[in-house]
């Protein structure tokens, strides 16, 4: 419904929601409104230096020579991944994560320093001459591949993201704790990735038709190991070699990982140095102990692989306050793991109305997607929400709606909405609605 208000330069966008919400088309026709620009004139002190002559250090002398690998600008040293460093006691050295600041980035491509990291033992430092994969099992002949032979495969590029199936996870629980966008939902991030498909390995190798599932093996200390059906291996599956336009990074596998379009990170077995077609899954350490839903009836589900639908808005969110009434972006990210997202919604006032928030393209299968609304906001104290559907049709739940289906002894999967209070004071916290 239009309503007419005196918006000031805003005057004429369409409000579709309460407490501000303004229509999409306002950034799908990619409109510009000076939000926080200070009006010259009345501000003395914001006239530009140069104009009185001043000019900066930078103006004055040569800026430094060229290096051989760049790095952000110094200003920039805050945006670093976060973790908690463990005691070097710790009975499982290299074990743990650290997490992606995606509440201070912008697109959806995660530059390839802040990928979130999640190894059970450890980055190892693999040199890629004496790194092979192995391609066995039920097979018309085993195969092995070094980096360099596999390079001479026809390569595809493809957007996509990894998230550890333990991302979110504090929404489970009675009381959860709350925190950052980076806290929350950090451990996922989206990469350009680029390598061969599986299916050409397989294909060369021979599939004998009695192989339904592989078993896919790590070179690192942990030797993580999982089972994934051979429909996934023939349809989607990668063997990544280039992350973002350069080799893998170390931490993300160096120099080949496995690539599972949308399903659980765990399975996409970094540092990937053994395929082995199999009959059945192989039930390995790394799927028995972990990586199973415990439901409130005390059963669990097992392979429960792709990654479901979700969303969270990322400006304004917890660290990243309001400066003052007025006009903002809100901006975040959905994913899922079953297509592409369809549609995104934005609610200012805990879920009670929605505005339909604009896709920024890309809009690619299995990749983060980046949405926009605009929004005038008066001042109040409110809570804003995301909610995201995917092209299957399937919504993000509520979390009540969520823990209502799976119950809260679960630690996996978590895709219920998050909701960010805005306080008067223009402070921004995660709660729990
Ligand atoms: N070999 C090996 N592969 C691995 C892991 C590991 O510890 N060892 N961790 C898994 C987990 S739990 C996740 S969530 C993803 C994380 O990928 P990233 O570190 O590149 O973000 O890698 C998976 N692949
Ligand atoms: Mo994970």
């Amino acid at each position: 419904m239009r309503q007419k208000k005196d918006d000031g330069p805003f005057d004429g966008a369409e409000r579709v929601a309460a407490n501000g919400l303004l229509h999409r088309r306002l950034f799908l026709s990619g409109g510009t409104l000076a939000a926080g620009a200070a009006a010259l004139g009345g501000l003395g002190t914001a006239t530009p230096a140069a104009a009185q002559g001043v000019f900066p250090d930078w103006r004055l002398k040569p800026g430094k020579s060229f290096t051989g690998y760049g790095v952000p600008s110094r200003f920039e040293e805050p945006v670093q991944r976060t973790f908690t460093a463990r005691a070097p006691s710790y009975p499982s050295p290299g074990a743990g994560s650290s997490r992606t600041p995606l509440h201070l980035l912008e697109g959806i491509i995660t530059p390839s320093g802040l990928h979130f990291e999640r190894s059970h033992s450890g980055v190892p430092d693999i040199d890629p001459e004496k790194h092979t994969l192995l391609v066995h099992g039920l097979v018309r002949q085993p195969l092995l591949f070094d980096v360099e032979s596999l390079a001479r495969y026809p390569t595809v590029s493809r957007i996509h993201f990894i998230e550890c199936s333990g991302n979110s996870g504090a929404g489970w629980g009675v009381n959860p704790p709350v925190g950052p966008v980076a806290t929350m939902h950090g451990l996922v991030s989206c990469s350009e990735w680029s390598g061969v498909p599986l299916s050409y390995l397989l294909d060369e190798a021979g599939i004998d038709p009695a192989a339904k599932w592989i078993l896919a093996e790590g070179s690192d200390a942990a030797g993580m190991s999982r089972s994934v059906p051979l429909s996934k291996c023939v349809d989607d599956a990668m063997i990544a070699l280039y992350q973002n336009g350069e080799r893998v990074r170390p931490e993300q596998g160096y120099p080949m990982r496995l690539l599972l379009p949308g399903w659980e990170g765990n399975m996409c077995v970094k540092w990937l140095s053994r395929i082995k077609l199999t009959k059945g899954p192989t039930h390995t350490k790394d799927e028995t102990s972990k990586y199973t839903e415990l439901m409130p009836d005390g059963k669990s589900l097992q392979f429960t692989f792709p990654m479901e639908v979700k969303s969270t808005i990322t400006r304004p969110s917890e660290g990243i306050n309001m400066r003052g009434p007025g006009f903002y972006e809100i901006s975040g990210f959905a994913w899922s793991g079953n297509g592409k997202i369809k549609r995104v919604d934005v609610s200012a006032d805990g879920g009670k109305s929605w505005a339909e928030a604009a896709l920024a393209e890309p809009v690619a299968s299995r990749a983060l997607t980046r949405f926009r609304l605009g929004w005038q906001w008066d001042g109040g104290e409110i809570i804003l929400q995301s909610r995201a559907v995917d092209e299957t049709g399937a919504v993000q739940p509520t979390r009540e709606a969520l823990i209502a289906a799976k119950g809260i002894k679960n630690a996996y999967h978590y895709n219920g909405i998050t909701s960010w209070e805005v306080r008067a004071s223009g402070l921004v916290k995660n709660v729990w609605a």
